[in-house]
């Protein structure tokens, strides 16, 4: 059956500290990613953008950034997200900033309440995304979705996918993390996180986290992985706001890319954090893309 997927823009930088992953979604298109996508056998729309507030560049209020136009922005990209899952599409977001991994992940929780699927969230990325406003440094949202997928955060995000906690932590398993705040870091051990950070892909290798990351998992689950492209080492990937060094190599990130493609179950994807103003000739977004590739399947093997 020839899989539909639909892109999804959201041209937005509301929850960053630095501008310039509004640019993302143009990155990826000018990378060739739906033609790509195409090429291996996917019938692939592209939605366009959506268009939400500007971002007004002001300081913190309360420990936040941007409140109210990040929850404007996760409306929209909830929306559009659950609206493409309804009609039995795979919904790759496009972003923007790592806050409307809220919306998204939300609108896919929903999605698996109305079918009665399991939900497996995947989070790559080199940071936890586990800030509060009283924990966070920076006030910057992008720091919080995975809190407030959790139900730790300002009420109008959290109730944003209608059921409060959206996410149970105990279905999310996070790889490649290396840049976590102190207070982060109680909270995600209070809260009982699944955390697959550098030091374990360090000794026990990517392929071994992945098994177990994808471990547990049936015909009855929804995978969704959301990729923030951080996760990948600095080195290979510059084109981000919050570059970390020692994150997976190339060939670490594409094992495990590869191994997901390999479970059968991916039904939604972000694709998060590419900021062509800090890029060097588009390679992030070319570099993602090719990730993305093996994700839905590219495969170097030459066995069977
Ligand atoms: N991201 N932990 C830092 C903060 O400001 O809360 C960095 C967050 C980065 C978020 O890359 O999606
Ligand atoms: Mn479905
Ligand atoms: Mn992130
Ligand atoms: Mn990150």
């Amino acid at each position: 059956m020839t899989q539909l997927v639909s892109l999804i823009g959201a041209p937005t930088d509301i929850g960053a500290g630095a501008k310039g992953s509004r640019m993302g979604p143009e990155a990826l298109r000018v990378a060739d990613f739906a033609a790509t996508l195409e090429s291996h056998g996917l019938q692939v729309e592209d939605r366009g953008n959506l268009a939400g507030p500007a971002n007004p560049w002001q300081p913190p209020d309360g420990g936040y950034r941007h409140l109210q136009q990040v929850v404007e922005w996760n409306r929209l990209v909830h929306e559009a997200v659950l609206a493409e899952l309804r009609l039995g599409r795979l919904p790759i977001l496009m972003g923007g900033d790592h806050c409307l991994g809220l919306g998204s992940i939300s609108a896919v929780a929903r999605h698996c309440r109305e079918a009665g699927k399991k939900l497996r969230v995947l989070w790559l990325d080199a940071h936890a995304d586990f800030n509060t406003n009283e924990l966070t440094p920076s006030g910057n949202i992008h720091g919080m979705p995975v809190a407030c997928l959790c139900g730790y955060g300002p009420k109008e995000l959290i109730e944003i996918g209608g059921q409060v906690p959206a996410v149970n932590p105990k279905w999310i398993r996070q790889i490649g993390i290396r840049s976590v705040d102190p207070g982060e870091k109680r909270f995600v051990h209070q809260v009982g996180l699944e955390v697959f950070d550098m030091r374990y892909i360090d000794e026990m290798g990517m392929r071994h986290t992945m098994e177990l990351a994808l471990a547990t998992m049936d015909d009855n689950t929804h995978l969704h992985v959301s990729f923030d492209v951080d996760f990948l080492d600095a080195d290979i990937a510059p084109g981000v706001g919050t570059t970390v060094p020692g994150g997976p190599t190339y060939r670490e990130a594409q094992l495990c890319m590869e191994m997901i493609a390999d479970t059968g179950r991916l039904a939604s994807l972000d694709v998060m954090e590419i900021n062509p103003a800090l890029d060097v000739r588009n390679r992030t977004a070319i570099l993602a893309v090719d990730m993305i590739e093996s994700l839905f399947g590219k495969s170097t093997l030459m066995r069977r």
